[in-house]
């Protein structure tokens, strides 16, 4: 979970959006096996260019990103459920001769991050739940203490509150039906309000990344504002599980 922890002292400079895909969920101590990262500027979501479609005009996805993609040999066996949403499984990583989590994949971490304006922050669907204690558990399993000056946030997190204060608005919760009136703030779902078609690859790691990029446009003033006063710094976040994640049962 995310912690309170101090703010960043000016506005965010840099959005990292980050999605991992993994082995499994989390008590079966799951091992990442793909990570992208989108880096946008603030400049890109204050100033959108939008496309003239109708009916109504659509934010164009940001041209200036940088982007950093990686298969992970997760050297653990996917669960069922996780190979059957990501579509992965461990014979094609062996096949492909994908490295593991390795100190190779730290450096590409750390000179991505360096060639960021900061204050950086890293946001993720879930990131305090899954995303951002599950990297931590990889790179404190490698005995590495990196990202310690850049902050995190979790955009369901950011959507409840922002849903909270504006209650009158509802402006990102999904009702799927009329009759289901549950709460569902699932990234698909909140695509699909926002564009009327469903997010392109869906569970793979640069697929999330850019749906959740296209619904953060979608509110982007409001969100970045609340990650200015709510990010929590991303060496408060604990690890998952401590280890190498090799011993959990799968379960
Ligand atoms: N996951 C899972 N079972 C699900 C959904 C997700 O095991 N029903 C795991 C595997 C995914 C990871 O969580 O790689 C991240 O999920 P997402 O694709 O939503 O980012
Ligand atoms: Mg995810
Ligand atoms: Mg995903």
């Amino acid at each position: 979970m995310c912690t309170a922890s101090d703010p960043p002292h000016k506005p965010i400079e840099t959005f990292v959006f980050m999605d991992l895909e993994a082995t499994g969920l989390s008590p079966s101590q799951p091992k990442i096996a793909e990570m992208c990262l989108i880096a946008v500027n603030r400049h890109a979501f204050e100033n959108p260019q939008y496309s003239s479609s109708s009916p109504r005009p659509a934010p164009l996805f940001p041209r200036l990103v940088d982007k950093l993609c990686i298969c992970i040999n997760p050297d653990k066996p996917f669960t069922p459920g996780a190979s059957s949403v990501t579509g992965l499984n461990n014979e094609a990583f062996d096949e492909n001769k994908k490295q593991s989590f390795n100190v190779h994949i730290m450096h590409m971490i750390t000179a991505f991050f360096s060639r960021q304006y900061p204050p950086i922050c890293l946001v993720a669907h879930s990131g305090c739940t899954y995303d951002f204690p599950l990297l931590k558990a990889e790179l404190s399993a490698l005995g590495v203490s990196v990202l310690d000056e850049i902050y995190c946030a979790d955009t369901i997190k950011a959507m409840k509150a922002l849903d909270k204060e504006n209650n009158q608005l509802h402006q990102f919760i999904y009702h799927p039906s009329p009759f289901g009136r549950k709460k569902n703030y699932k990234l698909h779902d909140l695509y699909f309000k926002f564009y009327k078609v469903y997010p392109l690859n869906s569970h793979s790691a640069e697929g999330d990344v850019i749906a959740l990029i296209r619904v953060f446009q979608q509110h982007a003033r409001d969100l970045m504002h609340w990650m200015d006063s709510n990010a929590t710094q991303f060496n408060s976040i604990r690890a998952m599980y401590k280890g190498n994640g090799k011993c959990a049962s799968i379960s």
